[in-house]
Formats: C-alpha cells, sequence, structure tokens
C-alpha cells in the first residue's frame, strides 16, 4: 500500500471512473457554459470560447474520499477566479453551486473557489478530456475532495445560501477540505 500526504489516504495507478448519474451525451455545438446567480452581468460562453480564454496548467494529486488518489495528475483549464471577476459576484456570495450536463451538481466554499489553481479543467495529462472523465469540462480544486469537482458542468451559480449537492445531500461535507479530512457532515 502506497501512502499518499493526504491523511486516510493511498494513491492507486489510475483514476476509477464515477458517474453517479450515468454518461451524458455531448453535443459540443450545443453546448452552452453558463454563469449565474449573484452577480451583475450572467455570462454564456461556447466551447469555442472556453477554449480561447487564458490557461493555467500543473500538476496535482486527485483525491476521492473514499481513500484513493492518483498522484501527479496534469490539469489544464480557466482559472475559477475569471468567471467570478469576469460575471462581478456580488460580496455576499458565500457558496458556489455547480450543475453538470447528466443532473450532478456540488457545492463549494467561495472562499475554496477563489484559489489560485481552482479550475475549469479542459485538459487532462495533456489531452482533451475525455468524455468519462467529463467532457467538455469539470472543475478541480486541488485541495478538496474529488467529488466537489462536477465533470460535464455546465453551470456555475454563486449563491448567498448554502445549498446540498448531490452527494451533500446524502451526508457528504459541505467544505470538502483533504488536510482537514472534512468527508461527512458533522451533525
Ligand atoms: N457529473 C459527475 N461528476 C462527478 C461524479 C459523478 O458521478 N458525476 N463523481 C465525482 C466523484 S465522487 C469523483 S471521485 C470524481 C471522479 O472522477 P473520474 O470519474 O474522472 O475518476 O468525479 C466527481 N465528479
Ligand atoms: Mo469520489
Amino acid at each position: 500500500m502506497v501512502v499518499s500526504e493526504a491523511p486516510g489516504q493511498r494513491y492507486i495507478p489510475d483514476f476509477v471512473i464515477y458517474m453517479a448519474l450515468g454518461k451524458p451525451v455531448v453535443d459540443i455545438a450545443k453546448y452552452k457554459f453558463m454563469v449565474d446567480g449573484l452577480v451583475k452581468n450572467k455570462l454564456t460562453l461556447s466551447y469555442d470560447d472556453l477554449s480561447n480564454l487564458p490557461m493555467k496548467k500543473f500538476k496535482s494529486d486527485f483525491h476521492c474520499v473514499t481513500g484513493w488518489s492518483v498522484k501527479d495528475v496534469e490539469w489544464e483549464g480557466i482559472p475559477l477566479t475569471f468567471f467570478a471577476e469576469k460575471a462581478g459576484v456580488q460580496n455576499n456570495v458565500k457558496w458556489v453551486y455547480f450543475t453538470s450536463l447528466d443532473g450532478y451538481t456540488s457545492v463549494v466554499a467561495m472562499e475554496d473557489y477563489m484559489k489560485p489553481n481552482a479550475l475549469l479543467v479542459l485538459k487532462m495529462n495533456g489531452k482533451k478530456l475525455p468524455l468519462e472523465h467529463g467532457y467538455p469540462a469539470r472543475i478541480f480544486i486541488p485541495h478538496l475532495y474529488g467529488w466537489k469537482g462536477a465533470k460535464w458542468v455546465y453551470k456555475i451559480t454563486f449563491l448567498e445560501k448554502y445549498r446540498d449537492g448531490y452527494w451533500e445531500a446524502l451526508g457528504y461535507n459541505e467544505r470538502g477540505r483533504v488536510q482537514l479530512e472534512e468527508r461527512f457532515k458533522r451533525i
């Protein structure tokens, strides 16, 4: 067993593919990426628009809350701060909600969303995201568990009040920080 530096995690060679709600059919010509909620200007972008935005690339481990991690994955995408700035988020925003083409949802704290390495990922390990990994786009926030990273994501909604996503409604933690082992809700 190869132990990861993250508490309670061990490395496995490759991702386990998760699709709690099945694999969606993606029509890239119809795909619209949206930013809404408590913002001055709502945004709608096509996949082409996204592809032309400034990207950031780095290596970081991936941690699933069930205990497996993948070492040194290369992530490439648009920093999530870009969408917050472009849309002009109101200063009362505390939570950010993601919605995916398969109906999956997840929620993160605005504080975690605004970290410089939080990405809307378009490429993994140098290649366009494979469909099973969330093509056309997925969220990745390095210090949060993998379930926070919605695959096939198409909408970012800025909120003041907390709202459960898919796994949060089933008892998983509001924040999901890996180093603090925020796996489950504390009731
Ligand atoms: N739309 C969607 N996103 C999702 C999931 C899912 O089932 N549907 N599973 C989450 C969980 S629990 C994990 S660990 C990662 C797994 O990513 P992978 O399937 O690329 O390995 O995706 C996350 N994002
Ligand atoms: Mo997971």
